[in-house]
C-alpha cells in the first residue's frame, strides 16, 4: 500500500482483503526476485563457486572480499563484513556457504533496516519533487507512481517542469493518459518554476491528492541545473509552507558506487527526503545500494525493478535482502 490512507470499501470482507493481500504480496516479491536476478546470481552464484572448489591452500577470505567488491558493496562495508565473519565463524563454519550467507544477511539488514520509511502523502495536495541526472528514470518513476496512486483511488496531477525538450512533456503526457492523470505544462523553454506554480494552484483548485513534479536532468541553458531546481523548491515553499512533502533523488543502480557522488551533491544543495533507486533489474551491482544508504543515511523510498508500469515498489529491506540472497527454494 502506497501512503497511509485506506480507501477500501468498508463492505469488503476481511477474508477477501486478506486473500488479495497475499496474492499481491507474492506477486510483488516475484517481481522483485525477477528484478534482482542478475545481482542474486553475482552473490549466490559467486558464493557457491567459492565453496564448491576444494583445492588446498586457497584464501577463502580473499575470494570473499573479491566477491563483495565485485557486487559493488563498497570497501567500507566489505571490510566490516569480513571482520564480523572472522569473529563469528570458526574455520569449520567458514566451509559452509549457509553460515556465511546468514551472517551476510544479518549485516545487510543491519545497514538497511533503518532505511524503511514510507512516502509522506499528508497534505492536500502532497507534492513530490523528483530530481536526478539525465536518464536515471525520473519520468518513468513518476508514471509508475501515478499508476500506484490511481489504483488506490487518489487524484493525481503531473507537472511537466522539464521544459527544455518538447519530448519530455510528451513522454509525461503519454504516462498521464495511460494512468488517468492530468498534466500541467507550458511551452518548451518556459521557466520550470512557473510550471510548478501553476501546477500547485491547479492541484489545489481541482482538489488533487498528489502532485508529481517531473524535472530536467541535464543543463539546458547557461543556467545551472541545481540553481533551477532550488528555485522550483523555493517557489513550492512560498505557495504553501511545508511543500514539497518529498524531495526524491532518482538514482540509476547501474551507476553502482558512483551514484554516491550524485547523492552527496543533490543532498547538500537540495535537502533530500529520500532516494529512489531504479533499474535494479538491469544491474548485477544492486549491492551498491547498501553502501549508499550507509553513507547518506537517507531512506530509500522506492525501487524500480523493470520498465513496466507495475515495476515500482516501496522499499522493504527484508524483502530486498531475501530477494538478493535467497534462491527460489530458499
Ligand atoms: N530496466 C529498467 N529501466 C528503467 C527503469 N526505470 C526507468 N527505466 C528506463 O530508463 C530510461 C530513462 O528513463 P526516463 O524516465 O526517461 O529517465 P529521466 O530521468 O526522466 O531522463 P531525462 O528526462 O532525460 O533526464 C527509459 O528507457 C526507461 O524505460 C527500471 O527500473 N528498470
Ligand atoms: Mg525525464
Amino acid at each position: 500500500m502506497f501512503g497511509s490512507a485506506n480507501r477500501a470499501s468498508k463492505t469488503d470482507l476481511t477474508e477477501s482483503v486478506d486473500r488479495k493481500r497475499k496474492t499481491l504480496g507474492s506477486k510483488t516479491l516475484g517481481r522483485l526476485r525477477r528484478g534482482l536476478s542478475k545481482s542474486r546470481e553475482r552473490f549466490v552464484g559467486g558464493l557457491e563457486r567459492i565453496f564448491s572448489r576444494k583445492e588446498a591452500g586457497r584464501d577463502i577470505w580473499e575470494e570473499l572480499e573479491e566477491l563483495l567488491i565485485s557486487a559493488d558493496l563498497g570497501a567500507k562495508i566489505t571490510e566490516r563484513l569480513l571482520e564480523k565473519l572472522r569473529r563469528q565463524l570458526s574455520s569449520r563454519e567458514l566451509q559452509s556457504p549457509d553460515r556465511v550467507m546468514s551472517a551476510l544477511r544479518e549485516e545487510l539488514l543491519d545497514v538497511l533496516g533503518p532505511s524503511s520509511k514510507g512516502l509522506c502523502v499528508d497534505g492536500s495536495p502532497a507534492v513530490f519533487l523528483m530530481l536526478g541526472v539525465n536518464g536515471t528514470g525520473k519520468t518513468t518513476t513518476i508514471g509508475k507512481l501515478a499508476w500506484k496512486f490511481r489504483q488506490e483511488g487518489r487524484r493525481v496531477l503531473l507537472a511537466a517542469a522539464d521544459t527544455f525538450r518538447a519530448a519530455a512533456s510528451e513522454q509525461l503526457e503519454v504516462w498521464g493518459r495511460r494512468v488517468g492523470a492530468d498534466i500541467i505544462k507550458h511551452q518548451p523553454g518556459a521557466d520550470p518554476s512557473a510550471v510548478v506554480y501553476d501546477a500547485v494552484s491547479a492541484a489545489v483548485a481541482r482538489g488533487a491528492d498528489i502532485l508529481l513534479v517531473d524535472t530536467a536532468g541535464r543543463l539546458h541553458t547557461k543556467s545551472n541545473l541545481i540553481e533551477e531546481l532550488k528555485k522550483i523548491k523555493r517557489v513550492l515553499g512560498k505557495v504553501k509552507p511545508g511543500l514539497p512533502q518529498e524531495t526524491l533523488l532518482v538514482l540509476d543502480a547501474y551507476t553502482g558506487q558512483n551514484a554516491i557522488y550524485q547523492a552527496r551533491e543533490f543532498h547538500q544543495q537540495l535537502e533530500l527526503s529520500g532516494l529512489v533507486i531504479t533499474k535494479l533489474d538491469a544491474t548485477a551491482k544492486a549491492g551498491a545500494l547498501i553502501g549508499i544508504v550507509e553513507e547518506m543515511g537517507l531512506p530509500i523510498k522506492l525501487i524500480g525493478v523493470g520498465e513496466g508500469i507495475e515495476d515500482l515498489q516501496e522499499f522493504n529491506p527484508s524483502a530486498f535482502v531475501k530477494a538478493l540472497l535467497e534462491k527460489e527454494n530458499g
